[in-house]
């Protein structure tokens, strides 16, 4: 026994399928220009991978996830929503799922709350954080696929677990990583355990 177990859980990338979400709706908006498979996905930000394929293609992407519907219609990632659920019926473990949303605000941030709602419930809406700035949420753990969490707090209480997906699986990071939701997660919250 000991304290509580506070875990925070990123979303796009992590629950939500982001990276296949997205190429799916380029491509279908977009058939005659080129697209960047997610083998050949590399670094955190799709816009920027775009941009230096052809330059016109950023704002291109950028219309993508600005877009009405998008987030909304993100396909949950295998096994998150079964890991998230489990975890907030765990003894001493609270679970918070920590995202940033976009800062075209018409869509993203009223999707981001309909989407847990509709894939974990109205009682899971109390667990939702939406911040630009992570390192100023509080939490034993972030599980989170972007390689580089910075914010206004140089030494954020939590730490941050690289959860593995297409732009970041070549990186040799410092984290520790979760390689899926198939991967053991309960290993790494019980090692947080004290
Ligand atoms: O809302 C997501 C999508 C957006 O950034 C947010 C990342 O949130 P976290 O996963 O860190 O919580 N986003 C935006 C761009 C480009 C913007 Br210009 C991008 O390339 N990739 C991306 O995920």
């Amino acid at each position: 026994s000991g304290k509580r177990l506070r875990v925070l859980v990123d979303m796009d990338g992590v629950l939500a399928d982001f990276e296949g979400g997205f190429l799916k709706k380029y491509r279908a908006k977009y058939p005659e220009d080129p697209f960047i498979s997610l083998q050949d996905r590399r670094g955190f930000w799709v816009s920027t991978q775009y941009g230096q394929l052809r330059s016109d293609l950023c704002e291109k992407a950028i219309s993508i996830w600005e877009s009405k519907d998008f987030f909304m219609e993100l396909e949950p990632l295998p096994g998150g929503l079964e890991a998230v659920r489990e975890m907030a019926q765990m003894e001493n473990t609270d679970v918070f799922i920590c995202t940033s949303p976009i800062n075209h605000i018409q869509h993203c941030p009223y999707e981001k709350y309909a989407w847990v709602e509709q894939h974990l419930g109205q009682g899971f809406l109390e667990q939702v954080i939406l911040t630009r700035d992570k390192t100023v949420i509080s939490g034993d753990i972030l599980i989170d696929d972007k390689p580089d969490i910075l914010g206004v707090d140089p030494d954020p209480t939590w730490e941050h677990i690289l959860f593995t997906t297409c732009h970041n699986k070549h990186l040799s990071p410092p984290q520790k990583r979760l390689l899926s939701w198939a991967d053991d997660w309960r290993a790494v919250l019980n090692s947080k355990r004290q």
